[in-house]
């Protein structure tokens, strides 16, 4: 892979929201430089950077070049003395629309069990896949139909627990910023009645009801083959049998979840449906109540996709709890939701594997009247001392981000989005309203504005991701990847072949490479995706 020729300034490769805080940040360049228009050739502003200072996660010395002040619409490059320092990029008072899109659209190319027609996924178009029953593990008699969904990531398992994740991310993206989906992308369910961020989830959610045992009330916790397909099978390929993984408790709380979030959501929608989900949330808190404590899930012998461990359950029934309790207002979920609300799981986590953020956001959500205040307030200041750490963090990060060195590890990327997304909802529940910029900032490191001078996201920007760990493209006929897939970001963990034979010794943050073998850097997933979608979701419309 042939790593981008060395730019010294380091920007968002779409560009800045004109009325916002920019910055440029340098390595190895120090000195003034000056803003050029695209368009006129003319120079609009002229800045000199700060002093270089040792940045602990990137290894290097870097320095910040701020053009605030710069707020006319229109594109731009920064040089110096007629030498590009930056590639190009924008100033507008939307300059998001379209990633929004983009990001969101990706959901409809993990789309599993249905033909991708050339009208909506135009070249990365594919017949249907995985259309075969799955079978029960150790239940082989049974084989019920396991059709739809999303595909994880660059493999094609679905798996319970991380599909809820993408899916409450979706929802309450839409709950808190519904302007920003008022536009269609089109997708082929498009009515101009429901948004299509409620259509896109509700193709995962009619999949998620297939992974409830009807027998029981318990969930599995993934439907996979037995091993992971070679990279290059397109998914209508990969036609080995499919199995359901023995249930699991974090499956069942992450299903009764994000069954009794689209209970409330699409209400107003659909009430059939409503009603559905919410009777299956019941019937997994049920099943969850009569199984206090069983083992969290590993992989059963013969099976080796994704195993999505997870030993901690408390917080994925604190989740549950909190869902079922605002939607349904019902005492018996505020008191078990008050119980755990006494242990030691983490409250502000946005995880596949730790959910206790979105019990703590559902709470704080839910009907004030309705809530223990004092409750109440001892979440919301929590959460207002995390966001405050995180902002305390990226103030001294030399690309004003709230990792520190030991915050790169696989899925990078979803830790820097979970962070933005927490900074954004404290900043509307708080009011904190300076936390916004610090989630904006967020953004730029996704889009370019890190030590590879790499956008994160495929499609978007003019150095973006282009050899992701993602089976259709790298099966598929066309050069381009899919777009709009976020991938997984720098990891210090070096947790394949490639990253341990190409990065060993390099600084945690620059621990990436753009390479398809690489799955530990360079994978793409749902819930990597989601996270970014609610925090463009702030400054789309
Ligand atoms: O949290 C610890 C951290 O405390 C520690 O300092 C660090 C040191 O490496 O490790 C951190 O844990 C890592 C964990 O991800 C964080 O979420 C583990 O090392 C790392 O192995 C683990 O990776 C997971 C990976 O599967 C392997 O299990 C990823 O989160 C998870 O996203 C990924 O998921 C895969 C599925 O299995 C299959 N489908 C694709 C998907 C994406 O790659
Ligand atoms: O492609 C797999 C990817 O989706 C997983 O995240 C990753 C870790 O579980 O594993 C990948 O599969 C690799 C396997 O683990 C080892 N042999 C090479 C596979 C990549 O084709
Ligand atoms: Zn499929
Ligand atoms: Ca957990």
């Amino acid at each position: 892979v042939e790593p981008f020729t060395y730019r010294p300034a380091a920007v968002n490769q779409l560009g800045y929201p004109s009325g916002s805080r920019k910055n440029a940040v340098f390595n190895g360049y120090e000195g003034s430089f000056e803003i050029i228009d695209l368009t006129s050739g003319q120079t609009v502003f002229t800045g000199h950077t700060g002093v270089p200072a040792k940045d602990p996660s990137t290894g290097a010395n870097v320095c910040k070049g701020d053009f605030t002040a710069l707020t006319a619409s229109g594109s731009y490059r920064i040089e110096h003395n007629g030498r590009q320092l930056s590639g190009p990029f924008t100033i507008s008072g939307r300059p998001y629309d379209t990633l929004h899109d983009g990001l969101l659209k990706a959901f409809y190319y993990f789309r599993c069990g249905t033909e991708l027609t050339e009208e909506y996924a135009g070249p990365w178009h594919h017949a249907a896949c995985h259309l075969a029953d799955g079978i029960v593990y150790d239940q082989t008699e049974r084989r019920p139909d396991s059709r739809g969904g999303w595909h994880d990531a660059g493999d094609y398992g679905k798996y319970t627990g991380p599909g809820a994740k993408a899916v409450a991310d979706l929802l309450l993206a839409y709950e808190f910023y519904p302007d920003a989906f008022s536009r269609t992308l089109p997708l082929p369910e498009s009515d101009g009645i429901m948004p299509d961020v409620l259509h896109e989830c509700r193709w995962e959610l009619e999949f998620l009801l297939k992974m409830q045992d009807p027998l029981t009330g318990g969930v599995f916790h993934k439907l996979t083959t037995c091993h992971f397909p070679g990279i290059e099978v397109m998914p209508e390929d990969d036609l080995a049998e499919l199995y359901f993984s023995p249930v699991s408790v974090s499956a069942a709380g992450c299903f009764a979840g994000v069954m009794a979030m689209a209970a409330r959501v699409y209400q107003p929608f659909d009430t059939a449906f409503a009603e559905v989900c919410l009777k299956a949330a019941r019937r997994a808190w049920s099943w969850l109540e009569q199984h206090p404590d069983l083992p969290g899930f590993r992989n059963p012998a013969g099976i080796t996709t994704g195993e999505y461990s997870d030993e901690e359950t408390d917080d994925e029934r604190y989740w549950a709890a909190a869902e079922l309790f605002r939607t349904t207002g019902e005492n018996q979920f505020h008191q078990v939701f008050a119980d755990l609300s006494g242990k030691a799981f983490p409250k502000y986590s946005l995880g596949w594997a730790d959910m206790g953020g979105y019990g703590t956001i559902a709470y704080l959500l839910a009907e004030e009247g309705s809530t223990d205040a004092e409750l109440r307030a001892r979440l919301l200041d929590g959460l207002l001392e995390e966001t405050r750490t995180l902002s305390e963090r990226a103030n001294q990060d030399g690309y004003f981000i709230s990792l520190g060195p030991q915050d790169y590890i696989w899925g990078s990327s979803m830790v820097v989005m979970n962070n933005a997304m927490l900074l954004l909802i404290a900043a509307r529940l708080g009011p904190a309203p300076e936390l916004e910029q610090t989630a904006l900032d967020h953004v730029h490191y996704l889009l370019g504005r890190n030590i590879l001078g790499i956008s994160y996201v495929t499609g978007f920007g003019d150095r973006a991701v282009c050899h992701p760990h993602h089976r259709p493209s790298a099966g598929d006929s066309v050069d381009a990847p899919v777009p709009g897939l976020v991938s997984g970001g720098p990891n210090a963990g070096l947790n394949d072949d490639i990253s341990r034979e190409l990065l060993a010794g390099k600084a945690p943050a620059a621990c990436f490479i753009d390479h398809v073998e690489s799955y530990a850097t360079n994978e793409v997933t749902i819930y990597w995706n989601s996270p970014a979608v609610f925090v463009v979701s702030r400054w789309a419309g």
